[in-house]
């Protein structure tokens, strides 16, 4: 069943786009003309909205929507007041701007030629090192719009504690996807699946899905707490997510998904590669440790080769639906209806995403 057919999902119209992105050039102005503790001089008000323009609209925007969504839905399909629909549009642009925080960061760490159809922030002439910086303001940006809007609300601590703790865990995953494959040095017995798994649900799924549900549920004065179960089917759906966005790094378009893969080149703990090494055969592993993690094109075909060979589409064929079938039942298995109907909408957004 395409999970967009549940008569659930249909109730309560998905977010719209463009009343989303009004939001978007609302806080950008608010941001540009904050005089509380820093005076932008014209010139840095020009760089930093180009900034922002640059690195903060461009996405899918799945996980800024996912806010306005889920609070619909746990609202039960009644429309949302017009104060409920800012601050939630409020908390989805804040993930917005976190992905952005990271993506600046991680272009350069991993050293990328694209993003969202155009060359990373780090590539633009003139900016070069300054991304890290704006990568430091893009974070900074968070804090100050959570307080002008949340200040008052009584979830603000547990707000500002949640982005604190989910800023954490995405950092610790992307220093653990970076030790994991030191610059130079292919050590291929670091390349299996229970390392990739806690790569994946640091650096990806708390902050991609966790996030986005929790902001709602605490816009609902719901304590956390209550809601271990809900988090554990959201990060098995954030490592179902990045198993496609390692899967696309190879096999997608990058006219499509925007981005040049790198992870071959940058020797990356790839569920692609986890699964070519459970597969391989002596000649085939030994050609991956001669091929990996090389910038030569010749040695990345190669590497691509074996990969055919293993069928690892078909591999990932399989996954996609023993993980769908098994996120379905542990949804249904949740006993609260609203929640099945937010983790299944969210479900529907990224089922066989091909970017
Ligand atoms: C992304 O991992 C994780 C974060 C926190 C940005 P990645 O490097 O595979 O992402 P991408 O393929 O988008 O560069
Ligand atoms: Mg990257
Ligand atoms: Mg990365
Ligand atoms: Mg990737």
């Amino acid at each position: 069943m395409a999970p967009n057919a549940d008569p659930d999902v249909a109730k309560g119209a998905p977010a719209n786009r463009a009343e989303f992105l009004e939001v978007y050039q609302k806080l950008k102005s608010q941001l540009l003309e904050d005089t509380e503790a820093f005076t932008y001089t014209d010139d840095s008000r020009r760089w930093v909205a180009r900034m922002l323009d640059y690195n903060v609209p461009g996405g899918k925007l799945n996980r800024g929507l996912s806010v306005v969504d889920s609070l619909k839905h746990l609202k039960n399909g009644v429309e949302l007041s017009e104060e409920e629909k800012l601050l939630a549009s409020v908390l989805g642009w804040c993930i917005e701007w976190l992905q952005a925080y990271f993506l600046v960061l991680d272009d350069i760490m991993d050293s990328s030629i694209t993003r969202r159809g155009q060359p990373c922030w780090y590539r633009v002439p003139q900016v070069g090192f300054i991304a890290i910086n704006d990568g430091i303001l893009l974070r900074n940006h968070i804090f100050r719009m959570l307080r002008w809007y949340f200040r008052s609300k009584a979830y603000y601590l547990e707000l500002n504690d949640l982005f604190n703790e989910v800023e954490f865990q995405t950092s610790a995953g992307q220093m653990l996807d970076l030790i994991t494959t030191p610059a130079g040095e292919v050590d291929l017995s670091k390349y299996v699946i229970s390392t990739y798994i806690k790569i994946v649900q640091c650096k990806t799924a708390y902050y991609s899905f966790y996030l986005p549900v929790a902001c709602a549920l605490l816009m609902m004065g719901k304590n956390l707490e209550n809601y271990k179960p809900t988090q554990d089917i959201l990060v098995l759906m954030g490592t179902y997510f990045q198993v496609q966005d390692d899967y696309l790094d190879c096999y997608g378009d990058p006219h499509f998904i925007g981005k040049i893969g790198t992870d071959i080149e940058d020797s990356k703990c790839s569920w692609l590669i986890v699964q070519a090494l459970k597969r391989a055969n002596c000649d085939q592993r030994q050609c991956l440790l001669d091929n990996y993690g090389k910038a030569d094109p010749t040695c990345v075909s190669k590497v691509k080769t074996i990969y055919n060979e293993l069928a690892l589409q078909s591999v990932f064929s399989e996954y996609e639906k023993e993980v769908y079938d098994k996120l379905v039942a542990e949804i249904e298995n949740q006993e609260d209806h609203a929640l099945q109907t937010v983790l299944k909408a969210f479900l529907g957004k990224i089922y066989k995403r091909q970017k």
